[in-house]
């Protein structure tokens, strides 16, 4: 999993509102709507206002990112939860934050990234709701991907996840990686995607694209009026790239925000879902 840099987090927090925006610009749903989509829950069946939210910072492996947890603390707060960071850290930040009794609690190493609810006693993963957050921004985006062709690039923890959830949306989906056995990986877990070996000719000829991979994607690929959803770091388009198509990227604000409604959902009295 490419790891986060301070550069990456540093500007987060005062650039919610902008990531707000840009979802309901071009995917047609705030963040909360997105986060709800993602994991299919009625937005009026769970007030997170309810949610009490400790995020811990874990020095273990590379360490604490500068930010990192407190990014994580408002992108709860935005999404009307009450958030904290605790002032120590690894297990001694998790007692801190056990003994003020939270709904749920945030930890990250550098393998790992958990949000535990303590009243169900069940964990939402950042691969897995990354994933699902961003193919609910690619499908509201493309006003729907029933029948439609979306090329995954990148089978990580990411895109692997991100193949099955397109299936299930009812996209025929196509996946390339550098490594093509990772790519016949996904494929044979997940039956109907197939294996694009040509990278290059697989993104010029896609105009639906979830781009989970740390690659750089030279523009002269891209597809005019191409709809990009790309979770991948370090994230790399060019202007050239943004004004040929529609990007839809942040660092970590819609995995996060997955993770808090995911995880939020897992103690929540009224459980509606969305239709789907
Ligand atoms: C969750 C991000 C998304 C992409 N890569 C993941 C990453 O950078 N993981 C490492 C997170 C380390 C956090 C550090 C801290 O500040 O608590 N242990």
């Amino acid at each position: 999993m490419t790891r986060l840099t301070d550069d990456d987090v540093k500007n987060i927090s005062n650039t919610l509102e902008d990531v707000n925006q840009m979802l309901v610009r071009t995917a047609g749903m705030t963040t909360k709507q997105m986060a709800c989509d993602a994991v299919s829950i009625v937005p009026e069946s769970i007030d997170l206002d309810d949610y009490y939210v400790g995020v811990v910072p874990i020095t273990s492996g590379m360490g604490v990112i500068t930010r990192f947890s407190e990014s994580v603390a408002d992108i709860c707060r935005a999404l009307d939860m009450d958030a904290f960071v605790t002032s120590t850290y690894d297990v001694t930040g998790l007692a801190e934050a056990l003994s003020k009794d939270p709904d749920i609690v945030f930890l990250a190493d550098d393998y790992e990234f958990i949000a535990y609810n303590t009243r169900a006693r069940k964990y939402s993963n950042n691969s897995f709701c990354t994933a699902s957050g961003y193919v609910a921004v690619l499908n509201g985006a493309a006003k729907g991907l029933i029948g439609k062709t979306v090329l995954v690039v990148g089978a990580g923890r990411v895109g692997s996840r991100a193949a099955g959830l397109l299936l299930a949306r009812g996209a025929k989906v196509g996946i390339t990686d550098i490594d093509t056995a990772k790519a016949h990986a996904v494929a044979k877990e997940n039956p109907g995607v197939k294996v694009i070996e040509d990278v290059g000719e697989a993104i010029s000829s896609n105009d639906l694209i979830l781009n989970a991979s740390p690659a750089h994607i030279d523009s002269k690929y891209i597809r005019e009026g191409a709809i990009i959803s790309s979770p991948g770091v370090p994230h790399t388009f060019d202007g050239e790239a943004y004004a040929k198509a529609t990007i839809i990227h942040d660092p970590l604000d819609i995995g996060v925000a997955v993770m808090a409604v995911q995880s939020a959902s897992f103690s929540c009295p009224d459980k509606r879902k969305c239709r789907r």
